[in-house]
């Protein structure tokens, strides 16, 4: 099978709420040597993607979209024991969705990429008010913040976060990606110079590899 077929085989069992089937295609593809990214961009990524487009074009409904996204979270959870780093570099991350922003899967893809380089990972996941993600900011003291934003109108809350932020933490290096800041990265990275925009789980293999983190 190539990778076109893969990926709609995937997408069939996650729609179809066949959870085995599309955890099988994820452990072929891993046996098969696919690097995480890879499976997670071209695969699950992909999947979720055109999933967006059937409920849009109103050809599935908001439950398939919940089915598909369970599955999906169950799978990324079962590869634990492949992302998991033996060599840990003494670096923590924070990786959280922005306030009220309930999308969550491809900040857990960014938290397992940070896994796999040695951080020390807390994930947040979905929906982190402002005033609690600042309290666990003061305990854990991370070398890194990971922000996500899927929806545009969330775009708000990231700026106030990174205001807030700044205020307490003027070095801590802050990183944001999501489908929400796509058009309108370049406005917002002119105009929060020391955020970084990154578009997907390439970008930031290339930033973990480039950047040295104090
Ligand atoms: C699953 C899903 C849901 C699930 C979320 C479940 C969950 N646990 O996350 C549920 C059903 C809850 C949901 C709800 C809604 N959704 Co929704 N959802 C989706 C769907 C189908 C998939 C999202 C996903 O996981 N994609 C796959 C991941 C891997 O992709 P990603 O998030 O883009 O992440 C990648 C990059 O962006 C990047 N990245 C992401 N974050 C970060 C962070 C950093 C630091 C870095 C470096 C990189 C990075 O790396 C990832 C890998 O490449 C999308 C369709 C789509 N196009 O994505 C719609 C979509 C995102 N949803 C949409 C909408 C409108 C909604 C609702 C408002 C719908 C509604 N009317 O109720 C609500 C949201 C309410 C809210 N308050 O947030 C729209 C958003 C449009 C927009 N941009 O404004 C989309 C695009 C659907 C569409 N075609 O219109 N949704």
């Amino acid at each position: 099978m190539d990778y076109s077929n893969y990926q709609k085989t995937f997408l069939s069992a996650i729609l179809s709420g066949d959870r085995n089937s599309g955890s099988a295609i994820i452990a072929e593809l891993s046996d098969r040597g696919w690097s995480v990214e890879d499976i997670y961009e071209k695969i699950i990524r992909d999947s979720l993607y055109k999933v967006g487009d059937l409920w849009e074009s109103g050809q599935i409904s908001v439950s398939s979209e919940h089915l598909a996204s369970a599955i999906v979270e169950s799978i990324l959870n079962e590869q634990y024991s492949r992302i998991i780093s033996q060599i840990k570099i003494n670096k923590t991350v924070v990786a959280a969705s922005v306030e009220n922003e309930i999308h969550q899967i491809g900040l857990k893809m960014v938290a397992d990429i940070f896994e796999m380089s040695g951080f020390n990972v807390h994930y947040l996941g979905a929906n982190n008010p402002l005033e609690d993600l600042i309290n666990f900011i003061d305990t854990v003291k991370p070398n890194i913040l990971a922000v996500s934003v899927s929806i545009n109108y969330h775009i708000k809350s990231l700026e106030l976060l990174i205001e807030e932020i700044r205020k307490k933490y003027p070095d801590l290096i802050i990183i944001a990606g999501g489908q929400g800041l796509k058009d309108q990265y370049r406005e917002f990275t002119i105009k929060y110079p020391n955020v970084m925009y990154l578009q997907d789980l390439y970008a930031l293999e290339d930033f973990l590899g480039k950047t040295q983190i104090s």
